[in-house]
């Protein structure tokens, strides 16, 4: 599909939501508002809009726990989203996911469960793609992980089933160079990642994860190609994690100019300047998407701190038995 203005705009709005929402919630954490764990997708805004906003409604994700765009995209409303991770009885599995979860699905929208296992959620994707080759209705499953997902077995597992059975899977790795502390160049031989799709017989590329047409690009190129019954794909998009792996981790296992170095290729701050070249957008544009993001944020807190509720500790067994 060719992308129109309102299309670019709109990818640009996704990116500046992703941005501002994981700033906001790293600041709610810290002020203990929020609880628990939580993995910024900072400065990944770009791989996971440009894989995600091509997709349809009738095709699904497998999430991964960095980055909140993809299941934003396919359909999951904020408030929603930011209840689950309140733990509210209002938000997303009812309160039932700890909060800063990124365990939470929504079947209706094609939002598969997020596992906790790194890696798991790409076995479970083939599976997925061959629910969806038995419909039959031309659906595609696109599986979102990391660069360490990539060295566990799962990820074996799953390609070379995906591939051996033709199954309509995109296996979107988004290389952000580490796992946790471990750079991907201290558990890797090789250069690109997904030169390993040659081992299953399928098309792998890499691309820059901080360019949003190009990961577009090369991601409908690949859901096209599975649409035409011609197999899974294997893209890699090379992006930088701007901080550290969670909000507890200090970090200090990379230079300060290692840190520093997404900070210059900000996927951001590069579409909106090709927009405003381009002049698909003015600079009072981009504050007026700035601004309708900030009212939208706060309104879903407003909503979650003020409005939700705690879940009802009676209804603990709720969902974990077949007949409840
Ligand atoms: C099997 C397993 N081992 C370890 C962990 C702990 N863990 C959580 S995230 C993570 C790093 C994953 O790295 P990557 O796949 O590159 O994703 P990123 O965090 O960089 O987005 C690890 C090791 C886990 N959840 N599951
Ligand atoms: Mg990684």
């Amino acid at each position: 599909m060719e992308l129109s203005n309102n299309d670019l705009q709109k990818m640009l709005y996704w990116m500046v939501l992703g941005r501002r929402l994981e700033e906001k919630i790293t600041v709610l954490f810290r002020e203990s508002r929020l609880r628990g764990h939580h993995h910024p997708g900072i400065g990944q805004e770009a791989a996971n809009v440009g894989a995600a906003y091509g997709l349809q409604e009738k095709d699904c994700i497998t999430l991964i726990h960095r980055g909140k765009l993809p299941e934003l995209i396919k359909g999951m409303g904020l408030k929603d989203l930011m209840a689950g991770y309140y733990a509210k009885k209002e938000g997303i599995e009812g309160g039932r996911a700890p909060t800063g979860s990124h365990m939470y699905g929504d079947l209706s929208k094609g939002i598969i469960p997020g596992p906790g296992i790194i890696g798991s959620a790409i076995p479970l994707a083939a599976g997925v793609g061959l629910a969806l080759d038995r419909d039959g209705n031309g659906a595609v499953v696109e599986c979102f992980f990391g660069d360490g997902a990539s060295n566990r077995g799962d990820f074996h597992e799953g390609l070379n089933m995906a591939a051996v059975m033709n199954l309509p899977v995109i296996f979107q790795l988004v290389n952000n160079g580490y796992a946790m502390s471990v750079s991907a160049k201290k558990s890797t031989r090789i250069q690109s990642l997904s030169d390993r799709a040659q081992a299953y017989g399928i098309p792998g590329v890499t691309v820059d994860g901080n360019d949003v047409r190009a990961v577009y690009e090369v991601t409908e190129k690949a859901i096209e190609r599975t649409r035409n019954g011609e197999g899974p794909s294997l893209i890699e998009c090379m992006v930088h994690r701007w901080t550290g792996h969670s909000i507890s981790d200090a970090d200090i296992y990379r230079t300060d100019g290692e840190r520093l170095e997404g900070e210059k290729s900000d996927p951001i701050v590069r579409f909106k300047n090709e927009l405003i070249d381009e002049g698909i957008l003015t600079e009072h544009g981009c504050l007026d998407v700035e601004k309708q993001v900030a009212d939208e944020i706060e309104e879903s807190i407003r909503y979650c701190e003020n409005e939700c509720h705690d879940p009802d500790p009676s209804d603990i067994m709720r969902g974990v038995y077949a007949s409840n």
